[in-house]
């Protein structure tokens, strides 16, 4: 049995505001924070990583731009950190959130490397699977990508189905989903945010996400506007991407432009989280939804699409609602009912709450990532 020492970790993941670097940022974190070294192998320092006091290693990957390149070669530059890395600090594990390219920058680290190589692990997020690395200019190689680090989790039970139907693969595929940072998280007073964004005692929808086409951005507009006519609401869309500007020119027809505050990307995104009284997440497929959870760590009853593993993180009428992502009608209706009816926000909100406490804190999750390290180290291959 391999003992449990410290390890020594590298992360890659994308620095970019995003559930898989913002998964991959606190997981680092909370292995620091249990003793493990950890080392961020990345572009760019990663969203969120800085508000962390524990210590933790920045290794920026920096690409040549030879007149020769169209395109630099990023994947490779991060695999030679990655091997300059690893012989540095003597890596255990090489851990990539993300498939496309980690895994197969942290394959050819391994591969280039005689002796002392780290093991390789791959979390699948959800895009990487379903949208890049099934479109066909990336199927093989994520598919080869998959089966050739020495360990995979999915973030949960419907991504490792989805994979293994998708990719034929039939190498094991270890589900851990998502955790959220209580510390950060958690259910409080909504303080002075809540009188900024609805000065006339409104209610308050939040929608928190990276606004790309897959998040349904129009949808979280039509299900708000529904509400919007039944009581005085606010939405407070947290993030930004492609499809802003869609949304403020469908709130602008849909007449609710004035009740939707538009905040980009921000810092506090707890403290607006806390504000709100419902949470909003139409997406048309989501592998988990970790916004969702955010907002449920914080005590406010969500509204999700019923996609994906959606459902493997809110059961329907206990600890949120669950809708189609096209059935504004219904995510409007529901958004009504938890505005309007205390005794079943409060309900929710407590379920909510306990479901988190049970199975997504960092205490609950981390514990599963070591085990796999711990595992796939002492498998020796
Ligand atoms: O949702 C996005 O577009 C961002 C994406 C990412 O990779 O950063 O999120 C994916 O990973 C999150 C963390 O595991 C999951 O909570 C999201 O459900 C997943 N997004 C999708 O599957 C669309």
């Amino acid at each position: 049995m391999t003992s449990r020492r410290p390890l020594r970790i590298a992360i890659t993941c994308y620095p970019v505001p995003g559930g898989s670097g913002i998964l991959a940022t606190e997981l680092g974190a909370k292995l620091a924070m249990r003793g493990h070294e950890v080392h961020f192998i990345s572009h760019a320092l990663p969203y969120r990583l800085d508000r962390f006091k524990t210590e933790l290693y920045y290794h920026e990957v920096e690409t040549p731009d030879y007149p020769l390149f169209k395109y630099p070669p990023y994947t490779l530059s991060l695999a030679s950190k990655m091997i300059e890395v690893s012989q540095q600090f003597g890596l255990d594990v090489l851990h990539v959130h993300y498939a496309l390219p980690f895994a197969i920058s942290a394959y050819l680290a391994k591969q280039s490397m005689r002796e002392g190589a780290p093991k390789t692990l791959c979390t699948l997020h959800g895009t990487d699977i379903t949208l890049v690395g099934s479109d066909r200019s990336f199927y093989e190689i994520t598919r080869f990508s998959i089966d050739a680090v020495d360990g995979v989790t999915a973030v949960s039970e419907y991504l490792r189905n989805k994979t293994i139907s998708v990719f034929g693969t039939s190498r094991p595929i270890d589900v851990i989903r998502n955790f959220v940072d209580t510390d950060r998280f958690y259910a409080r007073p909504a303080g002075v945010c809540r009188h900024k964004y609805a000065p006339e005692g409104e209610k308050v929808v939040a929608h928190l996400s990276n606004f790309r086409a897959v998040k349904n951005i129009p949808g979280v507009i039509h299900m708000f506007a529904r509400l919007r006519q039944r009581l005085p609401a606010k939405l407070l869309l947290i993030g930004d991407g492609p499809q802003t500007a869609e949304a403020f020119s469908l709130a602008k027809s849909l007449d609710v432009a004035a009740d939707v505050k538009f905040l980009g990307n921000r810092e506090d995104v707890d403290e607006i989280l806390c504000a709100a009284d419902a949470f909003l997440l139409p997406s048309h497929y989501e592998a988990f939804g970790l916004a969702a959870l955010e907002a449920m760590a914080c005590g406010v009853p969500v509204v999700a699409s019923k996609v994906g593993g959606v459902p493997e993180l809110i059961q329907d009428g206990k600890t949120g609602f669950l809708v189609g992502p096209d059935e504004y009608d219904a995510g409007g209706e529901r958004l009504f009912q938890i505005l309007t009816n205390p005794e079943l926000a409060g309900r929710l909100r407590e379920n909510g709450l306990k479901s988190v406490k049970d199975n997504f804190t960092a205490d609950a999750v981390v514990p599963l990532y070591e085990d796999v390290y711990y595992r796939l180290i002492q498998e020796g291959k």
